[in-house]
């Protein structure tokens, strides 16, 4: 299997994350990705190469214009406003109050952020280009032919909606390669999100569609972020009926009772019959994971790239989370080779 990297992620550095009221060094940092890049080349899954460049229509075909225009110039704005840390939120449109899009730059922040634990620093946004090309290439390769594809993304995507950043992410990488499938030729694509948190980002843009079907196995939000989002009775509105199905799971969580989850994701996507799958990749439901809940093992992580290739069907497996830096590398590589041995037997 290939695998899609840019050492452009390094540019997304940032030295704050908002963490139980103090400033700490990010969980999200570059080496999760170089780890995640060794075990890859160490393993001997296939070439890495590096992305081709795309313009922003795909970004824009997923991610409203003011949106895009925001996080262009987000830093430079905060600088420009003298403020001496990275961009932080720390006010939002609540309840009852404007949705309007306010002028000075505190203002827009609180617009566009879904949370406050996402610093915008100096080189995100390139960072987040990257990001996207990476996901982008990957799924030019699928159409060309491949089966399977590995887009290392970094910053993630999931969490990023039609027009707000947060949870780490900035352009929603996943729903991106969705969208480019689809106008490309693909009729259906299915998305399968197996990152411990919901993939609200994910959700949002396609909510109202039924081209675009979309899976997500995650922590409760009544106790995992997002929070407010990732409920089992979101199933989709409008054209988009149906076409939306979580499985939130507690604290606690052992593979029997996900993969029981998985089970039935994967067989709604092949009732749906997508020309392509996108596997937004989390592996942070791993039981040392710092920063969730669930209780997989590395082993595990291999059981579930069988599962997603014995449905037999081309797949984008699109980097997000996963915080052990230790066992990351592992945990995505065994998803990997999972699915590689099942459609190398047939
Ligand atoms: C991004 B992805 C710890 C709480 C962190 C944000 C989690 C974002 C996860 N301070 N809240 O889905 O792996
Ligand atoms: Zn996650």
């Amino acid at each position: 299997m290939k695998t899609i990297y840019s050492e452009q992620h390094r540019l997304r550095d940032a030295k704050t994350e908002l963490h139980g009221g103090e400033l700490v060094r990010p969980f999200e940092k570059p080496s999760r990705a170089e780890v995640v890049l060794r075990v890859v080349r160490e393993s001997g899954l296939g070439e890495v190469l590096g992305p081709e460049w795309f313009s922003l229509d795909p970004v824009l075909a997923v991610h409203d214009a003011d949106y895009v225009a925001f996080l262009q110039i987000a830093w430079q704005e905060w600088q420009d406003a003298g403020y001496a840390g990275e961009v932080i939120a720390n006010v939002w449109p609540a309840r009852r109050m404007q949705s309007r899009v306010p002028r000075c730059i505190d203002g827009k922040v609180g617009y566009y952020a879904m949370a406050a634990e996402t610093s915008i620093s100096e080189g995100t946004w390139a960072a987040a280009l990257a990001s996207k090309d990476v996901a982008l290439t990957g799924a030019k390769a699928l159409l060309k032919g491949e089966c399977g594809v590995f887009s290392l993304c970094r910053p993630p995507g999931h969490h990023a909606a039609l027009d707000m950043y947060g949870g780490y992410c900035f352009l929603n990488n996943a729903a991106i390669a969705a969208q480019y499938l689809r106008d490309q030729g693909a009729v259906r694509v299915a998305i399968l999100d197996i990152d411990f948190h919901h993939g609200n980002g994910t959700q949002d843009i396609f909510y109202e569609r039924d081209d675009v079907l979309f899976c997500s196995l995650h922590g409760n939000p009544e106790d995992a972020f997002p929070h407010f989002l990732g409920y089992a009775d979101e199933t989709g509105t409008g054209l988009g009926a149906g076409f939306n199905h979580n499985y939130p799971m507690p604290p606690g969580t052992v593979f029997a009772q996900w993969q029981e989850a998985l089970v039935s994701a994967l067989s709604r996507i092949v009732n749906f019959s997508p020309q392509y799958l996108v596997v937004s990749l989390g592996v942070d439901a791993f039981e040392n994971d710092p920063i969730s809940f669930f209780k997989l093992t590395s082993s595990n992580f291999l059981t579930t790239g069988q599962m997603i290739g014995a449905i037999d069907i081309p797949t984008l497996f699109v980097m997000e989370g996963g915080y052990d830096v230790d066992e990351v590398g592992v945990n995505v590589v065994n998803v990997l080779k999972g699915f590689q041995v099942k459609t190398e037997v047939g």
